[in-house]
């Protein structure tokens, strides 16, 4: 039976309520879950949320769109993939979000990632609201020729669904600067406009400052805030981090670059540990391997003589500070017990929904600082929204300006956490902060545009 009234929200009735109208989706039921289970009791302190069913509302996307993408591979083989843009919420602003291609994007993945983005954008400050979308497409191993065809093929549909007033795509998995750059090329082609539709754009084409680095950086901006709490800083600690994509060669870039150790880092074939730290000459090779050559870390590890485990994660190297920075539920209850047992003091998410509900648990039991990937993240998308910002007024801002706006944004995520999520004990629940600080505002909008 369907519930109609939200009048006392319980988490069992109201999940309920959510896997009948999802079901299958258990990406999307773990991301509601999380957000669910910390702001129902807030909600309840205020029945003009449950009049108007916010979080009922706040549940359901605007729209999903689907659609096929055919495309020729180089042996002029008909190839097909599926794409997906999920329009979830804009009651702050345009739908912003990534667009991913893996193969293991289907519709719960996206569901749940432009579910997160709805209350990270809200955390950013800045008028962004949520979507993703992708394709089940794999980039791996296809030639620069075909990448292009591909995105050409998946702009032709999305470009009806998209605008710099509408919703604003931008990168993640498997989507860099060169598929934003073919993404963009056949948008202004078909559209006829040059216009800032996409962020991450190329420096010569409207793209900002920073904005390759600010998921990354904002990530260590969010961790030095958290270890401040407690009079700590960043220099000397050991750090490990999951991936060597986007996100964790930035991450690993300004963690250096502050004067911590970075002992680790993976990919899908394994970990590379190196006991001595990597250096920047290293961290360019790593850079130069992944963007230009698209190698795996088993060669920087030949190349430098470090020791790589095949298939493993990196979770089991001491440290002081781990920041997941590659995919969803890649560290589980057993790597959560395996770090906190090592001495983790800090756990920074720069990847979306990296921890699986029992590491949340137990990193929320143990008191460590953790900082979820919406409010840890945010620097990327913070920076997407001032590339939107700087391709409105027709100008660019230097690098010291946007990183001064991309530190100040990231302490300001910190505040919000700190004010929503303050426990009796003097700390910060940084999971609780983030999720109620990102609906108050989406909540105060939706209610105040009425009944739509
Ligand atoms: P990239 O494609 O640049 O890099 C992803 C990295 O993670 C790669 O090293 C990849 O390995 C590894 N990886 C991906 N999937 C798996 C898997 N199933 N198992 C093991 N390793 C895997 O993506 P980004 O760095 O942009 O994104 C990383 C995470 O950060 C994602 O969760 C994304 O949603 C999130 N994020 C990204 C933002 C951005 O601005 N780009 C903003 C906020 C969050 P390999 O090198 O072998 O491909
Ligand atoms: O998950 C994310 O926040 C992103 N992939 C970045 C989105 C954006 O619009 O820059």
């Amino acid at each position: 039976m369907q519930v109609l009234t939200d009048e006392r929200l319980t988490l069992d009735r109201f999940m309920r309520d959510v896997r009948r109208r999802s079901p299958g989706e258990e990406e999307f039921h773990q991301a509601v879950t999380e957000v669910a289970e910390k702001v129902i009791p807030f909600i309840n302190d205020h029945p003009e949320y449950l009049e108007n069913r916010i979080l009922t509302r706040l549940t359901e996307p605007d729209r999903v769109i689907m659609f096929r993408v055919c495309w020729e591979d180089d042996d002029g083989h008909v190839r097909m993939n599926r794409g997906y843009r999920v329009q979830f919420n804009n009651s702050i602003g345009p739908y912003k979000g990534g667009l991913r291609f893996d193969p293991s994007v289907n519709l719960s993945v996206l569901k749940f990632l432009a579910f997160e983005q709805v209350f990270k954008n809200s955390l950013t400050t800045l008028p962004m609201g949520g979507g993703k979308g992708g394709s089940d497409f794999n980039p791996k191993g296809k030639s620069d020729a075909e990448v292009m065809r591909f995105c050409q093929a998946f702009m032709t549909e999305l470009s009806r669904h998209i605008g710099a007033h509408v919703d604003v795509p931008a990168g993640d998995i498997g989507v860099g600067a060169r598929e934003v750059g073919f993404l963009f090329g056949q948008y202004k082609r078909l559209q006829n406009e040059f216009t800032g539709v996409l962020t991450g754009k190329g420096l010569t084409y409207g793209g900002s400052l920073i904005r390759p680095e600010a998921t990354g950086y904002g990530s260590v901006y969010f961790a030095r805030e958290m270890l401040a709490t407690r009079g700590e800083d960043l220099e000397g600690k050991t750090c490990v981090i999951s991936g060597a994509g986007n996100v964790a060669q930035y991450t690993a870039e300004k963690l250096i670059d502050l004067g911590a150790r970075v002992v680790a880092l993976s990919d899908r074939q394994g970990t590379v540990h190196d006991s001595d730290g990597l250096t920047p000459a290293k961290l360019n090779y790593v850079m130069e391997l992944k963007n230009k050559r698209r190698g795996t870390l088993r060669e920087f590890a030949d190349e430098f003589g470090l020791n790589f485990f095949e298939g493993a994660r990196p979770w089991g190297i001491t440290c002081d500070c781990a920041f997941p920075s590659a995919t969803q539920n890649e560290l589980d209850g057993d790597d959560a017990r395996t770090l906190l047992d090592n001495g983790c003091i800090l756990v920074s998410e720069g990847a979306n929904m990296p921890s699986t509900p029992e590491a949340v648990e137990l990193f929320e039991e143990s008191g460590i600082l953790y900082g979820p990937g919406k409010a840890a993240n945010a620097g990327g998308v913070a920076i997407s929204g001032l590339e939107m910002t700087q391709n409105s007024m027709r100008i660019s801002w230097s690098r010291e300006e946007v990183d001064r706006r991309l530190q100040g944004i990231m302490r300001s995520i910190h505040e919000q956490c700190e004010e929503y999520g303050g426990t009796e004990q003097g700390g910060v629940n940084y999971v609780k902060g983030a999720n109620i600080g990102g609906f108050v505002k989406v909540a105060e909008s939706m209610v105040a545009q009425g009944v739509v």
